[in-house]
């Protein structure tokens, strides 16, 4: 559910009349959607702004909602979107068939109104739960941006697309320039306080949707860069280094400033590049290595 907005309930039903009932009975809370047909319910479910939940009748003629919620579930775009059946096949074979196609709730028809809008409440509220326990499991605790897992799941994803669609991914590794010795001599209070910063300053880097930054390791981050080449990822590396530079935590300790630096490994994939996903993070890892051999508060790319 986006924020500030209404849910959207698609409602499903051969019958204008039960659209029209249920319509009016969730209007004021929620943002209906209307289906006369297991096509049209399809076309809205899988449009841009799809529904948060769906009311399916399951008697309609062509396509009916046995055949609707098979194919909901069969796709990851739609296999998340609760759905309830409402419908006057009302036997206990016709509802354990519906629950066991993946319906959250059953409703028999006639319906009593204020039942539906309580039932329909309970499942969005259980949404509503696991959407933010998902938002959690994703985030690091500390800085507040991705953590290694969401890392590894938009890599993927990214690394596929890339191959799909013949474009060009760049990746940069940054990793905190002696920080041990901000640790041992400013306490690791403070060197939490410093990552965060860091953290928040790598992230307004940033500005392409797809772009992600994730916390690696300790004081190690990682930008993934799809569809953007070698020359715009350095741009994009060189910019890091300079926010991080400007944040001007003091560290008397460094070997390189007299502040908080970083030093970052990039590494780019052409449309016609062979190399295999974990090779890749290696070499930038390899270059990451280099800056920091260089002389560190660098890029190597
Ligand atoms: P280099 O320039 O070679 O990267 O030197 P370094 O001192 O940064 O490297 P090293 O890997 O030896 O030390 C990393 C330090 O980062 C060790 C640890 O104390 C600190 N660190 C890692 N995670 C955290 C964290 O969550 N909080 C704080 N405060 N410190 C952390
Ligand atoms: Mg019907
Ligand atoms: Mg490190
Ligand atoms: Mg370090």
């Amino acid at each position: 559910m986006r924020n500030n907005e209404k849910p959207r309930i698609l409602i499903v039903d051969d019958e204008k009349i039960n659209l029209k009932v249920l319509a009016d009975l969730l209007k004021d809370e929620y943002l209906p959607m209307l289906a006369r047909n297991g096509e049209q319910a399809l076309m809205l479910a899988f449009s841009d702004t799809p529904p948060d939940l769906i009311l399916l009748d399951v008697v309609m003629p062509q396509m009916g909602g046995h055949e609707v919620i098979k194919i909901l579930k069969n796709d990851d775009q739609t296999k998340n979107i609760p759905v309830i059946f409402v419908t006057a096949l009302n036997s206990t074979e016709d509802e354990e068939r519906g629950l066991l196609l993946g319906a959250v709730d059953y409703i028999a028809k006639p319906f009593s109104p204020p039942i539906v809008k309580m039932r329909l409440r309970n499942q969005l509220r259980i949404v509503h739960q696991y959407k933010l326990l998902d938002q959690l499991a994703y985030l690091d605790g500390l800085t507040e941006i991705s953590n290694r897992r969401r890392f590894e799941e938009v890599f993927q994803k990214e690394w596929a697309r890339s191959a799909r669609n013949g474009t060009s991914f760049s990746l940069a590794m940054a990793d905190v320039d002696y920080f041990k010795q901000y640790n041992d001599h400013y306490g690791h209070a403070m060197g939490d306080t410093a990552l965060q910063k860091i953290a928040r300053a790598l992230d307004s880097v940033l500005r392409r949707p797809g772009d992600l930054i994730a916390r690696y390791g300790g004081e190690e981050f990682v930008l993934l860069l799809p569809e953007t080449d070698m020359y715009a990822a350095q741009e994009v590396a060189q910019r890091c280094l300079q926010k991080v530079n400007e944040l001007n935590i003091v560290h008397q300790y460094s070997l390189v400033a007299d502040h908080v630096s970083i030093s970052l490994g990039i590494v780019t994939k052409g449309h016609d590049d062979i190399i295999s996903p974990q090779d890749f993070v290696m070499t930038a890892d390899r270059n990451l290595y280099l800056a920091k051999e260089n002389g560190r508060n660098q890029i190597v790319a």
